[in-house]
Formats: structure tokens, C-alpha cells, sequence
């Protein structure tokens, strides 16, 4: 990728640039507790968005994106908006670096990437933390910490592009360790590096092509279900509810409402549980872990959709040791937790059964635990 950009950035602007990469994610376990101030378990991927900069002596910003074949050029003042959808992430990573009192000055770029888009890995937020990295190295002698890169990602999400999402994707982008996962309490912000190699088993992502987009989809209303009953609860965050709490408001929240609640409640802990189930190496209750959070998130939290579902069933049918949705929902992926042995047979019986019903295959994406936000010499 790195001599692609090269060229391309060569033809367009004729001057030597810097290279910067940051990744997409996977999560084992952990899903819409982030925003509930409880704790997440993701782990930076082998796929990633990679830009080519330089800066150009002006007061405007020119990007062109490979991927797409369509440039794009504004300036850094908040009128400047584009009107690009894909080029408001780095207009937004300019405006919110600019906003905390650093520097950005005019620059030319080229990225592309190779993480699925809309496969729930986080495209967004590696192209985000790729330029608030380079951002940072690039104009301000990398002043800016990690947690404020990782959170100027996660404002341009908020500010820019309409998903009020919380700090896992980019928090994993930016912090992400090869071969590790890490549990991040997203209430304190603490975290720690958990290596993860499960002997005799592989982590695979079977993309169901279904397409998800958090603009526009209830992500949001499901942030708002949680943010009322919290409220109702009086407390700042579902992370401090427990079940008996829940239950004595049972009649002061609606049906609907309560049903999300029960599935954050339920998933906070069930991080904490695998965390403990991995350091004993206890593989098999780190599956039924991940079955249990399928089950919340399609029918409690309701963020599933039918081919992911039928994709968890194969799974389990195929006695596949963890199976579930993975990241923001409606569409996307599931992540398997498979046994060496059986991994061949599970792709084979997933893809065909799903090419059955639905018409067209899923695609099988192995990924490898890699490093987060880097600049690429
Ligand atoms: C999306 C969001 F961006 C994350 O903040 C997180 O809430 C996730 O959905 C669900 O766990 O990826």
C-alpha cells in the first residue's frame, strides 16, 4: 500500500511525504458498554487505513482517496466544511485538534485502506486516529496525548459525521499492541495489555455483507434508551446499576427501555468474566460467554439482524466454541472463537448454507492482533 500511496501522491503533489497507518479492531467481548461507562475488550487489527502527507504552505487541506478516486479540498476554519461525507472524518480530526489549542496548517494527503467497510471493524475510526496521529506528529512535536488523540477521533464521530458513539474504536486504533488485547474501563480509563494466543483455536470474522452504517441507525436511540433509564436510576451511568436497581424501576421505565438496560448490565460483567476465564485459559466458558452476548444484543438490545443470526446458529450447529455479533450492529460481522480442527469444516458448512439462503457467500476475514497508530518509515 505503502508504494501505491507513493506514487499517487507523486503524480498529485510532487513532493515527499510522511506516511502514518492506524488500525481498524476486533472485540472479544464488550459491546455498547462503552458509552455506558463500563468496560470493553477489542484489540487492534492487521487491517488499516495508511495515509501519505506533506505540508503544502497554505491554508488548505487537499486529500485525495485512493480507494474512492475522488479528491476533495477545504480549509481549516468551521465553515470550511466538505461536503464529502468520507472527507468530513479528517476535516473533523483537523477542527477538534485545532479546537483543544494545536496547530494544523494546510497539508496534502492520499490515503487508503483495506479494512472492510461496514463490516462493524471500525474503518471510521483507523482513518481518524491515522490522521490525528499524523496531525499530532506532523504540527505539534507529538504534544497531544493518546487518550486526547483517541478521543479528538471519537469528537469528529460526535461533531461531524452523527454518531454519538463511544471511545472503544478509536481508544483500540490508537492504543493497539500486537498479539494483545486490552480490557479498557471506559469510566476511569485504565487499561491493560491482556496477549492473546489461544493455543488451538483461531479468532475468524464471517462478514455477512449485510451493510452497516452507523449514521442514521439506531445507534443512537440506543445510547438515549440507556441514558433515560440510567437517569431514571439516578445514576451517571449504566455502569453503576445493578439488576436489583433495575428492578425496583421496573414500572418507571418502558418495556423497551428496560430490555437494554438488562443486556448493559448483563454485558459489563460478562467482560470482566471472560478476562478471568482467558488468564485461566479457559477457553470454553470464553464461548459461552460470547453466545450469551449474541443472545443480548439480538433479542435484548435488538441490534442484530437475521443473517447474523442464522450466521450464530450455523455456528453453534457447527459446535464452534464462541460465536457472535461483533461492534456496532445491523449488519456486519460475527467473530468465532473455532477450534483448530474444526475451522476448515465451520467455513465450509457457514458459506454454503448462508450462500443457500441468502444468495450470495459470506466472506471468511482472518485477522491477526497487530500494533495501533504508527507513523510508517
Ligand atoms: C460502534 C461504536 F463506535 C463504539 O463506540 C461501540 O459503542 C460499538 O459500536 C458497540 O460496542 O463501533
Amino acid at each position: 500500500m505503502k508504494e501505491l500511496l507513493a506514487k499517487q501522491f507523486a503524480q498529485r503533489f510532487a513532493t515527499n511525504p510522511v506516511f502514518y497507518a492506524s488500525s481498524g479492531r476486533i472485540n472479544l467481548i464488550g459491546e455498547h458498554t462503552d458509552y455506558n461507562g463500563g468496560f470493553v475488550f477489542p484489540g487492534a487489527i492487521d487491517k488499516y487505513i495508511m495515509a501519505a502527507i506533506n505540508v503544502n504552505g497554505t491554508d488548505k487541506v487537499r486529500v485525495y482517496s485512493a480507494d474512492l478516486q475522488e479528491s476533495a479540498e477545504f480549509g481549516l476554519q468551521e465553515a470550511d466544511a466538505p461536503k464529502e461525507q468520507w472527507a468530513r472524518y479528517i476535516f473533523g480530526v483537523c477542527r477538534e485538534v485545532i479546537k483543544r489549542g494545536f496547530t494544523v496548517k494546510g497539508f496534502d494527503t492520499v490515503f487508503a485502506g483495506n479494512v472492510p467497510l461496514g463490516a462493524g471493524l471500525s474503518s471510521s475510526a483507523a482513518l481518524e486516529s491515522c490522521f490525528a496521529y499524523a496531525l499530532n506528529d506532523l504540527f505539534n512535536e507529538n504534544k497531544i496525548d493518546k487518550f486526547e488523540l483517541a478521543k479528538i477521533g471519537q469528537s469528529t464521530e460526535h461533531n461531524y459525521c452523527g454518531v454519538n458513539c463511544g471511545i472503544m474504536d478509536q481508544f483500540a486504533s490508537v492504543f493497539g499492541k500486537k498479539n494483545c488485547l486490552m480490557r479498557l474501563d471506559c469510566r476511569s480509563l485504565e487499561y491493560e495489555y491482556f496477549p492473546f494466543d489461544p493455543q488451538g483455536y483461531k479468532l475468524v470474522l464471517v462478514n455477512s455483507k449485510v451493510k452497516h452504517e452507523l449514521v442514521d441507525s439506531p445507534y443512537n436511540k440506543r445510547r438515549e434508551s440507556c441514558e433515560r433509564v440510567a437517569a431514571t436510576l439516578g445514576v451517571e451511568t449504566l455502569r453503576d446499576a445493578t439488576m436489583d436497581m433495575l428492578n425496583a424501576k421496573k414500572a418507571d421505565v418502558t418495556e423497551e427501555d428496560y430490555k437494554r438496560a438488562e443486556y448493559v448490565i448483563g454485558e459489563k460483567q460478562r467482560v470482566l468474566d471472560v478476562c478471568d476465564a482467558l488468564e485461566r485459559g479457559d477457553y470454553e466458558t470464553v464461548g459461552r460467554l460470547m453466545y450469551e452476548t449474541h443472545y443480548g444484543l439480538s433479542k435484548q438490545y435488538e441490534v442484530s439482524c437475521e443473517e447474523l443470526d442464522f450466521l450464530n446458529d450455523i455456528a453453534k450447529e457447527s459446535k464452534v466454541t464462541g460465536s457472535r455479533i461483533m461492534g456496532g450492529g445491523f449488519g456486519g460481522c460475527t467473530i468465532n472463537l473455532v477450534k483448530d480442527e474444526l475451522y476448515d469444516h465451520f467455513v465450509e458448512i457457514a458459506k454454503t448454507r448462508f450462500n443457500e439462503k441468502y444468495g450470495h457467500e459470506p466472506v471468511i476475514i482472518d485477522v491477526v492482533i497487530s500494533d495501533g497508530a504508527r507513523r510508517c518509515e
